[in-house]
């Protein structure tokens, strides 16, 4: 099964090259392809340097200016589905909150039938949040994990989370240029889409770990605005079903 990774960056010169390393010490047919929102610490640069060094087993997608993850994603997508044969298409933080090694799982769900997208889940057993992170932040991701799932009554752990893995035919047959939101409810929109359109949706546990490198730029204003959007979620996509 070819997998190819989307990783959206900005400003992740650091953490991408140890990234792509890991993910290539993988048991998986893995291609990575970086979407750069022109980072000013020059992580563009970084990802045409690991592009040279690869013989294309990195691809890198530029663009003008930072707008956002969701955006990102969504070129990213359409990019590997225009442009490559990948069976499964993936996504991931490049910060290393996503531990490369749950992929292997989530692939073999994919490549056995057993889902048509696959969830790192941080609230599924043996799912874990960061240790290190303080109290009141791990209670507002859960509550906000139980308040999406409650509203659009979704059978889904971990709606927030962002590092999945589609089968290619789940991605193709998404409505891509109906997704608009941006931040943590872009992760609740695909979710929420793919349930609708009847998609099994897999959960993997995974040991969710704060940014390594650089600034977290985690906000009550973000997840308050995500509360919100969930209710637009239900609103905009109540044409959809399976
Ligand atoms: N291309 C692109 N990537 C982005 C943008 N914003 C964030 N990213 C990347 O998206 C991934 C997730 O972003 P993070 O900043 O780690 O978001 P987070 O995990 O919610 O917050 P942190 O606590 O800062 O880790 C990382 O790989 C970022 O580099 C953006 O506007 N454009
Ligand atoms: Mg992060």
């Amino acid at each position: 099964m070819h997998t190819l990774i989307v990783i959206p960056t900005y400003n992740e010169a650091e953490n991408l090259p140890r990234l792509v390393s890991a993910l290539f010490a993988l048991p998986l047919n893995v291609r990575v392809l970086v979407v750069d929102d022109n980072s000013p610490d020059g992580t563009g640069d970084v990802a045409e340097a690991l592009k040279a060094d690869t013989a294309g087993r990195v691809d890198v997608l530029h663009r003008a200016e930072k707008s956002g993850l969701g955006p990102a994603y969504l070129a990213g997508f359409r990019h590997a589905l225009e442009n490559t044969a990948a069976d499964a298409i993936g996504q991931m933080d490049a910060d290393f909150s996503h531990a490369p090694e749950a992929l292997p799982r989530m692939a073999t769900l994919l490549k056995n039938g057993q889902a048509d997208v696959a969830l790192g889940s941080r609230y599924v057993p043996g799912g874990r949040l960061d240790d290190a992170w303080p109290r009141w932040r791990k209670g507002l991701s859960a509550f906000g994990n139980v308040y999406a799932r409650s509203i659009l009554r979704m059978p889904v752990r971990d709606v927030t989370g962002g590092y999945r893995l589609w089968k290619r035919e789940t991605l193709a047959a998404m409505p891509l240029e109906r997704i608009r939101a941006n931040g943590y409810i872009f992760q609740v929109e695909m979710a929420y889409v793919a349930h609708k359109l009847g998609f099994r949706i897999a959960e993997v546990p995974i040991y969710f770990q704060e940014r390594r490198w650089g600034q977290s730029k985690m906000s009550f204003r973000i997840q308050a605005e995500a509360a919100l959007g969930v209710w637009q979620l239900l609103w905009r996509y109540r044409d959809l079903s399976a």
